[in-house]
């Protein structure tokens, strides 16, 4: 009895006079053996007829596999997946974000069934990193690390490269670029025929990709860290996810309770992140949180450098008051070393647990960058960082390369430190304006 199956061709390995295909169809996966040699990414029919081994195969047509044709064969393996998953955290968020979570769960499953190339990128923190071990052990791939907001044009190109000679190639950006400023490489990766996956928990633009992101729905829930979503999408595939409270921890996170190790833990992964040696091996992250004696070591380390650092920083908070707002300038760049911990954020953030008491509006200034922190009692009064950007950027056009984040914590580049006296005086004017809004 014959068959017919069509799909895309996988795999073709020579076998004594035949040739052996491995065919990806809308029902899964089947090898057979043929005559007819046919090419790697060719879609096929063939009937195939049973043999005493398996099948062999004559091809009925052949033709170059379309952008279409995968997606076809994708939308069928989706329909043959069944997914029963509840997330941990039972709200209207999370209820919203539940189909999403599960398309990510059984794209990520098919993907490691039929073997397609993926790069997967992190952001170089412990929410990054926490996100990059549960989504791997989902789908295996290329794992880089990432020291940007924004997935750029140069990043594209180089997807593009090492992505050239994939099957079905992916690209999968964990904690950052769901925003403006990656649309562009976003576009230009998309058009080489590479699939977008982000998971992000940053204010969201529409882009050209499968997002998953709480933005897309809801405002302000940065709480949801890509950690968090991306041990969501594990669970989904069946997957356990084990590090969550860690995410949470270095993102400062309430979604949860998180313990002291959870703390540490993030502290440790944030400081190793922070140097960005050869290769950034996430099996090495993994690595150093198991080794006892290596770990604690960092963990003294890095508690060291951050007690240091507030010591210098406090000399500087001395705070602009501004219609019962607190802001507070600090010049990072006196205590920062470049690449190493503490970062400038983590820099700003120790000058923030300073003040978090008060309505504080704390901005990290360096030669080319804004970081902001505000403290509850500010943002309840109507001040949020996003807001501030936004108008910032409206007003003073040119003085800022790209930036964003969320409400109570974000970074602005600035084109020229020239500008930083100006920028100044327009932070003090927009603080006023909002509490006036
Ligand atoms: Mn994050």
């Amino acid at each position: 009895m014959e068959i017919e199956r069509e799909g895309i061709v996988k795999d073709v390995k020579r076998l004594q006079d035949k040739f052996l295909v491995e065919l990806i169809t809308s029902k899964g996966r089947i090898t057979f053996a043929s005559n007819e040699y046919v090419d790697e990414n060719e879609y096929v029919r063939v009937s195939l007829s049973p043999t005493p081994k398996g099948f062999s195969g004559s091809i009925v047509t052949r033709r170059n596999a379309s952008k279409d044709d995968f997606e076809s064969i994708l939308e069928g393996l989706r329909n043959s997946i069944k997914i029963d998953y509840e997330p941990l955290i039972k709200d209207e968020v999370m209820n919203k974000l539940k189909e999403d979570v599960v398309r990510f769960a059984k794209d990520f499953l098919i993907s490691s069934m039929l073997g397609r190339d993926a790069v997967i990128h992190f952001h170089h923190d412990a929410d990054g990193i926490v996100s990059a071990f549960a989504i791997t052990s989902i789908i295996k791939g290329k794992t880089f690390q990432h020291n940007s907001a924004i997935y750029s044009v140069k990043d594209a190109l180089n997807d593009i490269q090492s992505l050239r000679f994939g099957f079905m190639p992916m690209v999968i950006n964990l904690d950052f670029s769901s925003n403006e400023e990656s649309r562009e490489g976003i576009d230009i990766v998309k058009a080489a025929g590479i699939d977008v996956y982000v998971i992000d928990h940053h204010p969201y633009a529409e882009l050209n990709a499968n997002v998953l992101n709480p933005w897309k729905y809801f405002e302000n829930c940065s709480k949801y860290t890509a950690g968090y979503l991306s041990s969501e999408v594990a669970r989904a595939a069946g997957k356990k996810a084990d590090m969550i409270k860690v995410s949470l921890a270095g993102d400062k996170s309430d979604l949860m309770d998180v313990s002291e190790e959870d703390r540490e833990k993030a502290l440790v992964l944030d400081f190793l992140a922070t140097y960005n040696v050869y290769g950034n091996n996430l099996n090495f992250y993994r690595e150093v949180l198991s080794k006892k004696e290596l770990y604690s070591t960092i963990l003294i380390k890095a508690n060291e450098k951050l007690l240091e650092v507030r010591e210098e920083i406090k000399k500087q908070m001395k705070p602009v008051e501004v219609k019962g707002i607190n802001i507070y300038f600090v010049k990072v760049d006196v205590v920062a070393r470049r690449s190493e911990f503490p970062s400038k954020g983590k820099i700003t953030s120790q000058a923030y647990e300073l003040v978090k008491d008060e309505p504080a509006v704390v901005i990290g200034i360096s030669e080319r960058s804004l970081i902001f922190r505000l403290a509850d009692e500010a943002y309840r009064k109507g001040v949020s960082a996003n807001k501030m950007i936004e108008k910032l950027k409206e007003r003073m056009p040119h003085a800022f390369e790209s930036g964003g984040g969320h409400a109570k914590a974000a970074a602005l580049r600035i084109r020229n430190p020239d500008y930083i006296p100006a920028i100044k005086e327009e932070i003090i004017n927009v603080v006023e304006e909002l509490i006036n809004e």
